[in-house]
């Protein structure tokens, strides 16, 4: 069982605290996730908040993939959704997904707000252990779904095995249908973007550089020394994980940064192909 599933199953009536202060907060559900998965101390897998809304912006990048919620994103199993608050909550919230349709999203969690409360640090804080719940997409109390953290799936012990991987290339083939949701998905996130663009300008550099280190990192794997048979296992396991994506998702995954870059490219081979 992947640590992944690991914590699904076992942390329903546990007490999350491992910041220690301020009862259990939604928060600590997700840093001990973070620190269960990755096995790396919360401070440095999750990174310390004021509150959950300002989790996309703080988690790494080395452990988490950031989707930034878009019309008609599911969120799938072991991602954490960060929502953006409202006039009721200032803090936002957080909590783990065990499974998402079109109208809701079901999670573990814990609420700071939730009763019975205990007295610590001077005040009056939850006491409810983690326990599971059904969110909307947006809703009173915690607000509209502003993204999800993926945890990197490389990280938490995948399925694939690198011994019993069968080298045989295999090129990356699009059919049309999944190009065209590729490519209107791009579009209607470009648009999106653009209508804020100054300030998630940050951002965007940020997601460039993360996305040109990860593909010097892909290359650097594959051209590992060593013998063929190697090249080709590694080259199957690049392969399987572009496979692990569905268009939405890839839609997702692709920078704001070079997001055009990519439409230019998509219609100028589409255009070579036609012509
Ligand atoms: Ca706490």
């Amino acid at each position: 069982m992947s640590k992944l599933e690991s914590w699904l199953s076992t942390s329903v009536g546990k007490r999350l605290d491992p910041d220690g202060h301020y009862g259990l907060q939604c928060v600590d559900a997700v840093d001990h996730y973070g620190e269960f998965i990755f096995g790396v101390p919360w401070s440095q897998s999750v990174g310390g908040v004021r509150g959950a809304k300002d989790l996309l912006g703080v988690a790494p990048d080395k452990y988490w993939i950031r989707i930034d919620y878009f019309h008609g994103f599911v969120p799938q199993r072991g991602d954490v959704l960060v929502y953006g608050g409202d006039s009721s909550n200032e803090w936002g919230h957080t909590a783990v997904v065990e499974s998402a349709d079109g109208i809701g999203i079901n999670v573990i969690q814990q609420d700071g707000f939730a009763a019975p409360h205990q007295f610590v640090d001077g005040n009056w804080y939850s006491s409810k252990p983690a326990h599971r719940a059904r969110l909307a997409y947006a809703g009173r109390g915690y607000g509209a779904l502003a993204g999800v953290l993926r945890p990197r799936p490389e990280l938490i012990g995948s399925d694939i095995n690198y011994q019993s991987a069968t080298p045989t290339p295999q090129e990356d083939e699009l059919s049309a249908a999944e190009v065209n949701e590729i490519l209107v998905g791009v579009d209607s996130r470009l648009k999106n973007q653009l209508a804020k663009a100054d300030e998630r300008q940050r951002d965007h550099e940020e997601a460039t550089r993360a996305y040109v280190r990860d593909r010097i990192n892909d290359l650097g794997t594959t051209v590992l020394d060593g013998t063929q048979a190697q090249e080709d296992v590694t080259r199957q396991y690049l392969h399987d994980r572009i496979k692990q994506y569905s268009p939405a998702e890839i839609v997702a995954l692709i920078p704001d940064g070079i997001a055009q870059k990519v439409l230019d490219e998509l219609a100028e081979r589409i255009g070579k192909t036609n012509g």
